[in-house]
């Protein structure tokens, strides 16, 4: 086939949410010719589908936002602690706008192929209308919670009712007055609806498999005098959050959990659950290696569900017992278990009495029938690995990707596979993802990748892989860091345990933002040790 007619791009961007826009912006300024590619009929990838009701971000919105330009950061004004999911989007749009970013984003069109060219060396795409795109570089932006899981629950297509998923809520919000709304699936997006689920139904029955650690967001409006302050401490508040674990700037308690006094420990975790927010589950800095001070965080907690949720029963059912806390993600809440306190909320325990099917009328369970007319999944992703295995990617000698992660992903510092040549992934396994902030964590992935593009433009490469021992010893490593701490004893989806068939295996970098910016910058400076960069000559077409 001839290229010829084919314009032929520097870098092709797959999805625009907050990386893959990022992309588009870092790519231009670096003067190369950049498109990118989005399914969806707007910008913002994640925020732009999960627009469910009570959808906030668990990371605080003067974090989860771009750092890349200083009058950006002072021009927008964040108007509350954690920003409602119609705030980010409204950002994620005004910086495309600002920036003309949407001049680079083909809406509504969905990758489904990516196939490496050897002979020149570039990437061809194929969208799902059948267009055809041409790169030098493949960047898959393609998110980590962005492959809605719908699990195959027996009668699921039965239910005559109405059926929502969290992660594709409707545009138009349904209207839940007078019905009665099931919702099955306890993560982040069960326990942030619940609250507003339960103000709008006759009745929310929650059908729950896995109880889940969540603690009050605290969430506030930010006043004027607020505004002031974040501005003034902006450029220190980044410098931190850049060389912190989770990308914000806090530290832990200065003393590990087992060194202190009890009195002292309950302070501290006190102080941890008053501030409000995910760092509740960092309050010690060994409460994520050491299960002592891991029990001691579980311990304080369950203290205060019991004290909150009026029911004995309820609140004991409401507990983990699975998983030491913090190694699922830990959830944040706005009045997540008072409103079990409610008379039109019920907990269904699916450990005690499981779904046996989904029926035209609702859900049956092995104890009961459960009539509803509303029924609302917010049952996850197919995490970090999802997205990019929906695609059929092919690289040299039509290696297929999918198979390259049977046995789970493999790759060298989360950006490259072997057999992918030029194809990079931002936010992926391997890197730290969603344990930092993704904003800050894109950023710099962006920025690094870019500089290793001008690195093989200017050497005269147009062919960058990693070393297959590399990305051995970096996979290897992701897992030991993992081991050494207690994330893997979790069924979260961060070991892929909530798919059935995939692979458990720890995909995220544990050890932080900081530390991995560091390595990243130490392989740069080794003359980006562990990437093999050739030139090759593109063949002539036929
Ligand atoms: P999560 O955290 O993966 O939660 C999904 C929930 O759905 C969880 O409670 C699951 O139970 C439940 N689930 C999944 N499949 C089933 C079936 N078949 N039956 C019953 N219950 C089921 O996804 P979220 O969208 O809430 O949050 C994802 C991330 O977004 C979150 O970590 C934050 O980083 C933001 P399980 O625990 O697997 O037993």
């Amino acid at each position: 086939m001839s290229t010829d007619s084919r314009p032929r791009l520097d870098v092709l961007v797959i999805g625009a949410g907050f990386a893959g826009l990022y992309a588009i912006h870092a790519a231009r300024r670096a003067g190369l010719d950049v498109l990118c590619l989005e399914a969806g009929a707007g910008v913002g990838g994640t925020w732009y589908y999960n627009r469910y009701p009570g959808a906030r971000c668990d990371v605080e919105s003067i974090d989860y936002s771009y750092s890349f330009d200083e009058v950006l950061q002072d021009e927008w004004e964040w108007s509350e602690r954690y920003a409602t999911q119609p705030e980010i989007l409204a950002y994620i749009e005004y910086v495309a706008e600002r920036f003309d970013l949407l001049s680079s984003v083909r809406l509504e069109t969905r990758a489904v192929s990516a196939h490496f060219d050897e002979r020149t060396p570039t990437w061809r795409v194929c969208s799902e209308s059948g267009e055809e795109f041409e790169a030098r570089y493949l960047l898959c932006a393609t998110g980590s919670l962005s492959a809605p899981n719908k699990p195959a629950i027996p009668g699921v297509d039965d239910f005559a009712g109405e059926v929502y998923y969290t992660a594709e809520w409707p545009h138009t919000e349904p209207d839940l007055a007078g019905k009665r709304v099931g919702l099955i699936g306890t993560g982040s997006s069960g326990i942030q609806s619940t609250p507003l689920l339960a103000a709008r139904a006759k009745q929310l029955t929650v059908f729950q498999r896995t109880p889940n650690y969540s603690v009050p967001a605290l969430n506030r409006n930010f006043t004027p005098a607020d505004q002031v302050r974040i501005r003034e401490e902006y450029p220190e508040r980044r410098s931190k959050s850049r060389r912190s674990g989770g990308g914000s700037p806090y530290v832990a308690y200065p003393k590990n959990g087992v060194d202190c006094t009890p009195e002292e420990r309950q302070a501290a975790l006190e102080k941890g659950w008053t501030t409000g927010g995910v760092l509740f589950g960092k309050t010690f800095p060994d409460q994520y290696v050491n299960e002592e001070t891991n029990r001691y965080a579980a311990d304080f907690f369950e203290a205060k569900i019991r004290r909150i949720v009026h029911d004995p029963a309820t609140a004991g059912d409401l507990i983990p017992d699975d998983h030491p806390i913090g190694t699922k993600r830990i959830c944040t809440d706005s009045g997540y278990f008072e409103t079990f306190n409610r008379d039109n909320v019920a907990l269904v325990n699916l450990r005690k009495d499981p779904i046996v099917r989904i029926t035209e009328w609702g859900i049956k369970t092995e104890g009961a029938a459960h009539e509803l007319d509303v029924l609302i999944f917010a049952t996850g992703f197919d995490a970090m690995t999802g997205a990019l295995q929906r695609i059929d990617i092919r690289g040299t000698g039509g290696a297929s990707f999918r198979e390259a992660w049977r046995e789970g992903p493999v790759s060298y510092l989360g950006y490259q596979v072997p057999d992918f040549p030029n194809l990079f992934i931002v936010s992926g396994p391997g890197s730290p993802a969603v344990l930092a902030n993704m904003v800050l964590a894109a950023e710099m992935q962006i920025d690094w990748l870019l500089k290793l593009i001008h690195h093989a433009d200017e050497t005269g490469a147009n062919r960058i892989e990693p070393r297959a021992d590399a990305a051995a010893k970096w996979t290897a490593h992701v897992q030991e860091a993992a081991d050494q701490t207690l994330f893997p004893r979790a069924n979260s989806w961060y070991v892929g345990a909530n798919i059935e068939g995939k692979p458990r295996t720890f995909m995220l970098y544990v050890r932080g933002l900081g530390t991995y910016a560091g390595v990243c910058e130490e392989v740069a400076e080794n003359g980006y040790e562990g990437f093999v960069l050739t030139s090759h000559s593109p063949a002539p077409a036929h």
